[in-house]
């Protein structure tokens, strides 16, 4: 699990080097937004369950095969596990959101998701469709800054796995 900021004393570390103007920039922008940053993450914490209902809801309208016999959400138990599996994913978004980084997202969650989701025949179109409604939910009740700042994460879950 990283943020940017050990992400960037690692690489510097590494090159054993002092801060250039770059890496101050981006922490100096990056520690601007803290606040912002948390207030976001308040705002979706307080919303989380209304967000992944909406999510969901939105969801199976789309793609309402998923929820007929012969579906990957029909039975009780598997709509459960989609559900479950949202609300993974919005919880590691914020995550992801105070970090400024996404690789909690790779060790955490995407880490051989999509060969448990073959291997389980969950249909990965309809897990991008959900994050992409998601990432809008989110995005029409926040500020312009804060949309950039939920972007990152939806957008690397997103192309993952896109391939
Ligand atoms: C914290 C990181 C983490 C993630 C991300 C995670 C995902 C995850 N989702 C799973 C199952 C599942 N995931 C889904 C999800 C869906 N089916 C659909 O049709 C929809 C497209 C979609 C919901 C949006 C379903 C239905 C299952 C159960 C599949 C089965 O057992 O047949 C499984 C298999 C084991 C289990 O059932 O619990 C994992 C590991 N587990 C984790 O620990």
């Amino acid at each position: 699990m990283k943020d940017i900021i050990n992400k960037t004393l690692e690489s510097y570390n590494f090159k054993g080097k002092y801060l250039d103007i770059d890496a101050i920039n981006k922490l100096d922008i990056y520690f601007k937004s803290a606040k912002l940053r948390i207030d976001l993450i308040k705002f979706i914490n307080e919303q989380a369950i209304l967000i992944i209902k909406e999510t969901s809801a939105e969801l199976f309208e789309e793609y309402v095969e998923l929820l007929r016999p012969g579906g990957n959400a029909y039975t009780t138990r598997r709509y459960a596990a989609c559900i479950r599996d949202l609300d993974y994913y919005l919880r590691y978004a914020t995550y992801s959101m105070l970090a400024g980084d996404p690789s909690i997202l790779d060790e955490r969650v995407l880490n051989g998701l999509k060969e448990t989701y073959n291997s389980l025949g969950v249909p990965i179109a309809p897990t991008i469709g959900a994050l992409n409604i998601m990432k809008q939910i989110i995005q029409k009740q926040v500020s312009q800054e804060a949309q950039n700042i939920v972007n990152l994460p939806f957008d690397h879950m997103i192309n993952s796995l896109s391939y």
